[in-house]
């Protein structure tokens, strides 16, 4: 294949991170501090802003914020050994890949980004790559609004809904975050918070949503309000994906966790009020090869435990999971872990005890021990796993906790309990259609069914439908396609409170919805559509989240 199918696979997902809006999104690199053109090439401040701002949206995600590589090769005006330098290239060997892509994976941006920014882009990966400014605790201290202390909030919620069955849905281009009751599936609020917000978390009593964007931006959302509203914001680094609570009983809504992609670092806050308290950087040693130091160690996912006072924090590109101890959140204890590179996306099994994480580049889930900090197994599954949190399932074959895959059609049901066959995958199933670009697994404790989307496969039919299964089974049940006057990808699926109701998320189209599922007939229960609506991705229950139901 399957090569083709595999890029063009890839292709669509990095063109998914890439369509977001054209509004200014506050890059902080400073191409003043630091960066000259180098001899030859001509670029003036203004284009190395610009030049930094495209690459910041289109291309850090493989290749790094500070273009050292990651998923992709290094694009440094020298080269760093392994890839070529990118002055030998030269700007017409520059534009060729850029444009063509590269049988490694790399999307073809010809039509993506326009003409002139590639031509820019071409000068600016000649030169040093703009020095990332300084990002610690000052500067985020320098960033923190306390909007509404905690004085001035109310003790109890000032409306009679039902908190534990309200929504936070992100509006990803929009760069805003909507609240929806989901009793009664009335929109209560539409906020402004960070660009193309990422994810969001709820703290452990449920009563605050906490978003964080793609700029780092933590915006903190009081449910308790008439209508909710922001009470604090801070800028935790430039680039991030995850933010996370302390849930540990008696460390409820105390202290939150932020993973900066760009600088790497973790840092903890006062979940209170967003007052940072510490920072630490994650550089260190790859945990394989030749143990090489790495500076760019990007956080990705970070789950909080129920039975320890930990985060458990996943460092990409060392391969490290660190259990970061929160009793002392000024002086974190740290165990790092060496397990698989590149750590990205995961969950806990349905016991809380373990957590398992993809290791997207080596194709395998890392199971972890969380109370004992003990790494239990690496697993092989398939071409680039991408679970989400992943979701829990019980039937013949036992407790199973599932992953979806990037690269190929599978799903990989792993055993959890103990006894014959724990730790292992002891089914795999495929979807609907051919091809890998499954993002998003969801099941409930009280469902008969699993949900898989498929928004990155190349094929229009299978990214706008959704696969749902016979859990007793695990035999496809059916593919619902997109209901009429929807249109777009469909991705992430989340439960209400009672396990009855499926929510899905319908993005990048001309008709962007949110679609409610009735889970046991399968049926449109209604659909949430209207100008705020604008490419919703990510979609969290508050009880769900804050218990980890999934
Ligand atoms: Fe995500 C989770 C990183 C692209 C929607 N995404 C995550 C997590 C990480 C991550 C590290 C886990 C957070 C956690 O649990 O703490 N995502 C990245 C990327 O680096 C990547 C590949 C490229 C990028 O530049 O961002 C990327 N992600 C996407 C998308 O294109 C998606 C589909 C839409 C979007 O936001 O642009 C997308 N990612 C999501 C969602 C979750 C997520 C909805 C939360 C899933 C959950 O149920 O927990």
């Amino acid at each position: 294949m399957k090569k083709l199918g595999f890029i063009s696979l890839i292709a669509a997902f990095a063109l998914i991170v890439s369509c977001k809006s054209d509004k200014k999104k506050g890059v902080d690199y400073s191409s003043k501090k630091g960066t000259k053109a180098t001899s030859g090439i001509q670029i003036t401040d203004a284009e190395m802003e610009r030049g930094a701002e495209i690459y910041f949206d289109k291309c850090a995600g493989c290749h790094g914020s500070s273009r050292k590589g990651a998923t992709g090769p290094s694009l440094l005006p020298d080269g760093d050994g392994k890839a070529p330098a990118t002055k030998a290239l030269g700007a017409a060997g520059l534009k060729v890949f850029i444009e063509n892509g590269t049988a490694g994976g790399m999307p073809e941006w010809k039509g993506v980004i326009a003409d002139a920014d590639i031509e820019l882009l071409t000068r600016f990966l000649q030169v040093d790559p703009p020095i990332i400014p300084p990002y610690g605790l000052k500067e985020i201290k320098d960033s923190w609004k306390l909007i509404v202390p905690v004085a001035d909030r109310p003790t109890k919620p000032q409306h009679n809904k039902n908190i534990k069955n309200f929504f936070g849905v992100i509006m990803r281009d929009a760069g805003k975050v909507a609240i929806i009751d989901g009793d009664t599936k009335e929109k209560l609020v539409v906020l402004k918070t960070g660009f193309a917000v990422h994810i969001l978390r709820t703290s452990a009593s449920g009563r605050y949503i906490y978003s964080v964007g793609r700029d780092g931006k933590i915006t903190m959302i009081d449910t308790y309000t008439k209508v909710p509203t922001i009470v604090a914001e801070v800028k935790g680094g430039f680039d991030a994906r995850s933010v996370e609570v302390s849930k540990f009983k008696g460390y409820e809504d105390k202290y939150l966790v932020f993973g900066g992609y760009s600088p790497s670092h973790i840092a903890i806050l006062d979940a209170q009020t967003l007052e940072p308290l510490s920072v630490t950087p994650t550089a260190g040693k790859a945990c394989d090869g030749d143990k090489e130091y790495l500076e760019e160690a990007r956080v990705a996912s970070i789950v909080a435990s129920h039975t320890d006072p930990v985060w458990i924090c996943n460092i990409k590109e060392r391969g490290m999971v660190a259990i970061v101890n929160y009793i002392d959140p000024k002086n974190p204890k740290i165990t790092e872990i060496p397990t698989a590179r590149f750590l990205h996306d995961g969950g806990f099994d349905s016991t809380g005890h373990y957590f398992l994480v993809a290791a997207n580049a080596s194709n395998k889930i890392v199971v972890i021990d969380v109370p004992n900090k003990k790494l239990v197994k690496i697993i092989e599954t398939g071409i680039k796993p991408h679970p989400g949190r992943g979701t829990n399932i019980k039937n013949k074959w036992g407790n199973l906790w599932v992953t979806s895959h990037l690269g190929e059609n599978k799903l990989s049901f792993i055993k959890t309990n103990p006894g014959k066959g724990q730790w292992t995958v002891v089914k795999e199933v495929k979807a609907s259609g051919s091809g890998g670009g499954a993002l998003f697994v969801k099941s409930h404790p009280k469902s008969k069914h699993l949900w898989v989307d498929r928004t990155l496969n190349p094929d229009a039919k299978l990214n706008s439908s959704v696969d749902v299964f016979d859990i007793s089974t695990l035999e496809l049940k059916k593919t619902l396609t997109a209901p009429e006057g929807v249109d777009g990808r469909a991705v992430h699926f989340e439960y209400n409170k009672a396990g009855n109701e499926v929510w899905v998320s319908y993005f990048m189209g001309k008709k962007s919805a949110i679609v409610i599922y009735n889970d046991k007939t399968l049926k449109v229960k209604q659909i949430i559509q209207g100008d705020w609506v604008e490419n919703p991705t990510g979609k969290f229950n508050v009880y769900n989240t804050t218990h980890d139901i999934y």
